[in-house]
């Protein structure tokens, strides 16, 4: 597996004091989590995800589109960390000034051991309130049990908030809304000052968060992109490792660190 590192690569890592890990839905696939380019099934086949994920189409057909994020959510309880979330935390013991900014509304990060992963795009365990003030949903969370298989999914109501009865709402950023300003203010705040930029299974093209490995770049950082398809990254990366995140990044924290990777 070390051919995947070109030489150099590894003591980039090794030696880096600060680091910002900027994961996207590649980071989760080898979970079984799709990511957003995966087709949809069953009752969301003729849309795609972007369509889905706006509060156009929430208010249009609230039952559609909670049901999808259910089914999404139960199948990331089903779902385990792999072995690139557990090198990411394994990078964050060894490197403390490691910041981990994912794009991802999935917990396994989390799960995986690290810190505080800062969570640009919200997350599928935080429903909330559609209430101007957004206060987090008051509401009996049916907690289905984790063994229950999502199977294809289907429509199902939103609850309504015990609090102030309006709708309950997915607590994810959708597209043309602004995403949590503290979070992007400090993962705009690691990259400018990070060492290295690791860009895991992100296609770069959803904004701001595709501007975070452009202002490590502009930083002086050295960032390093784990994808097994050339993105819009390319270009500004330091090196390209072409291969998955669950193979190569395990790798890369062996050779940089001379530890034997987690199953
Ligand atoms: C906003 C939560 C202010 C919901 C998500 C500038 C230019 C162009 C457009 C815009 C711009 N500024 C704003 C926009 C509009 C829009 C945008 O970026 N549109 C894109 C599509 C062109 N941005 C917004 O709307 C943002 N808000 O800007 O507000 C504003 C408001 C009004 C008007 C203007 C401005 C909000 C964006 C956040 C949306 N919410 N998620 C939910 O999850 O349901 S984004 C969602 O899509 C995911 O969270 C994820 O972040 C993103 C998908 O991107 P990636 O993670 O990169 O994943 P993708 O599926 O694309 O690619 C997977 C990659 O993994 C591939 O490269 C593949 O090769 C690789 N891969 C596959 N397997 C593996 C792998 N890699 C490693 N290992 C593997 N095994």
């Amino acid at each position: 597996m070390e051919s995947v590192l070109p030489p150099g690569v590894a003591p980039l890592l090794g030696r880096a004091g600060r680091v910002v890990v900027l994961s996207g839905a590649g980071m989760s696939a080898d979970s079984g989590v799709p990511t957003f380019r995966d087709e949809l099934t069953g009752l969301w086949a003729r849309f795609d995800a972007h369509q889905l994920a706006t509060a156009e189409a929430f208010h249009a057909d609230p039952d559609l589109v909670w049901g999808w994020y259910e089914w999404r959510r139960a199948r990331v309880r089903r779902a385990r960390p792999n072995p690139g979330h557990l090198a990411t935390a394994t990078i964050e013991a060894l490197i403390p000034d490691t910041v981990v900014v994912s794009q991802n509304v999935d917990d396994l990060h989390e799960r995986a051991g690290s810190r505080a992963p800062i969570h640009l795009h919200g997350s599928l365990f935080a429903p909330r309130c559609v209430a101007e003030d957004a206060h987090p949903a008051v509401f009996s969370d049916s907690e289905d049990d984790e063994a229950a298989d999502p199977g294809t999914g289907g429509r199902l109501s939103p609850p309504s908030c015990v609090r102030c009865g309006a709708l309950v709402r997915p607590g994810v950023v959708w597209f043309g809304e602004v995403l949590p300003e503290a979070a992007l203010t400090a993962a705009v705040e690691a990259a400018a000052a990070c060492d290295v930029l690791l860009a895991v299974g992100t296609s770069g093209v959803v904004y701001p968060a595709a501007e975070i490995p452009r202002i490590a770049a502009r930083s002086g950082a050295a960032v390093i992109q784990i994808n097994p398809q050339p993105t819009s990254l390319d270009q500004i990366c330091t090196v390209n490792l072409r291969g998955s995140a669950a193979q190569v990044l395990p790798t890369l924290v062996e050779a940089a660190f001379g530890i034997a990777r987690q199953a």
